[in-house]
This record gives C-alpha cells, structure tokens and sequence, in this order.
C-alpha cells in the first residue's frame, strides 16, 4: 500500500487524496460567516486584520451583497474559524505524512465562486511559490458547498504531479482575474472532475495541474484552500509577497498554533 507521501508525489501515483466528509456543516458555516464579514468590513472600508480581499473580474458581476462581487479572500490563517479547522489531530496528522513532523502554513485563500465567477485555468500550484527546497509542498481544498460540473467543481490531470513546472501563459479571456494564468502546452484529455459534497476534503501536490470551471448555476461554490511547505523552507517572496504569510504550524508532529 502506497503512503501519503507516495500517494501525492510518487511516480506510478495520482498526485491526490480525497478525505470524504473530513469537516461538519458548522465548521464550514463559520468559515464562511467569517469571511463574509471580512467582504462587509472590506466594502465599509473598515480594517480586515491584514487580509486581502480581491475583487471578481469577470463582467457583469453585480451582485447586491458584497461578498456576491468577491473573488478570493486571503491570509485567512491566523484567523480563528481557520486556526480552529488546523487544530483538528486529523489535520496534523494528513499534514505530517504529506510533508513530515515540522511543517508551515504559508498561504490560505476563500474562493467564492459566485453564481457567473470566473474558473481558475490549468496550472500548477508551484508556479506561484519561489521556494528553495521547491517541494514538498502541498494543499487542502475544503469544499464549503457542494462541487458540480455546473458551479465550477475543481478538474485534475492524475498523475501530472511528475511533471516539471510547465511554462503558465497570463488568462486570455477579456477580464480574467488577476493572477490567473494558463498552462497551454500539455494535453489534459485524461483530466477528471472532482465532485464533492460540502465538507470533502482534497490534499494534493504543488505539481498537479488543476483547473476549475466558470460558475454556470445560480448558487455559490465556495472552497477554503490552505498551503504547508517544510519549516525553514527559503521564500525568495517571504517579504514581499501580498499572499504569502508564514506560520509555525506543526513541530515535531505537533500542533504549535
Ligand atoms: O477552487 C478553485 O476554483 C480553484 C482553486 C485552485 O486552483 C487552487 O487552489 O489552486
């Protein structure tokens, strides 16, 4: 039987690994009570405790709340809705196979997902990082609602984490969000849609390509994502990035929040 660790990132192997009912309707219903007071916060131009809030792009979007003209929110981690979610012995226990016993959070993001929001194109999550060591790094998507074809489920290419980081070309659609661009040189044919329930979890490699669709339906398709790396990982973007915030989590395979 193959370990975590070969599971996400070993040859012969998929690059993921799906956790079916991981979180309860509560943990998820303060998530995103959370940060749609963040997107209130953010509209009344009151301080949102270092967040980044970031507009939809896509035309057309014109949604009366304010959280309904959102795209993502980030650095959500230090937050407690979120820190109590990582304090879950399950989580620690995914995170230190996946990576090992001395683990960072480096990067969370809400993803909304409105009824008409734009999809995320093919890429690969380690095009975004300039770490030294580059790998392991991994992330947990959370669905927060269900995930359809029509709402914009998550697409992956099984496998595709063998590859190297493909060159990623800016998003060509008129209005696409910003920091969305596009793996184009890499056949997804054997790609497969990822449909959850509210409450599945996905842990996967920095190297898989992934996608997600445009939101057809009229309901929201919500996910939480964070993103672990190995402690005292080398972050050319430590002090610059506007995402990217560092976070002791696990030491020793223990939980240090
Ligand atoms: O959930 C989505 O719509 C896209 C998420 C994604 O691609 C990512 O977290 O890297």
């Amino acid at each position: 039987m193959q370990t975590l660790s070969q599971k996400l990132r070993g040859s012969d192997a998929p690059g993921f690994a799906l956790f079916p009912s991981f979180a309860s309707d509560d943990v998820t219903r303060v998530m995103l009570d959370d940060v749609i007071s963040l997107c209130r916060a953010a509209a009344d131009g009151e301080p949102v405790d270092g967040a980044l809030v970031m507009p939809e792009a896509q035309a057309g979007m014109q949604g009366k709340l304010p959280e309904e003209r959102i795209s993502k929110v980030f650095k959500l981690h230090r937050r407690a809705p979120f820190q109590a979610f990582l304090s879950d012995p399950r989580v620690a226990e995914l995170i230190t196979e996946a990576i090992g016993p001395d683990v960072d959070c480096f990067l969370s993001q809400f993803i909304f997902k409105n009824p008409g929001a734009w999809g995320q194109p093919w890429h690969q999550d380690s095009y975004y990082f300039a770490f030294t060591p580059a790998r392991p790094v991994v992330a947990l998507w959370l669905a927060i609602t269900e995930a359809t074809l029509e709402n914009g489920c998550l697409h992956i290419l099984p496998g595709s984490q063998t590859e190297p980081i493909h060159e990623h070309i800016p998003d060509q659609r008129p209005n696409a969000n910003v920091g969305y661009v596009e793996i184009v040189d890499h056949n997804m044919e054997k790609s497969e849609p990822c449909l959850l329930q509210a409450g599945d979890l996905m842990l996967f490699d920095s190297h898989l390509m992934h996608r997600s669709t445009d939101n057809k339906s009229s309901g929201i398709r919500a996910a939480m994502v964070f993103h672990f790396a190995t402690a005292g990982t080398d972050d050319q973007t430590r002090e610059t990035s506007p995402v990217n915030d560092w976070m002791e989590f696990l030491r020793d395979g223990r939980i240090v929040l």
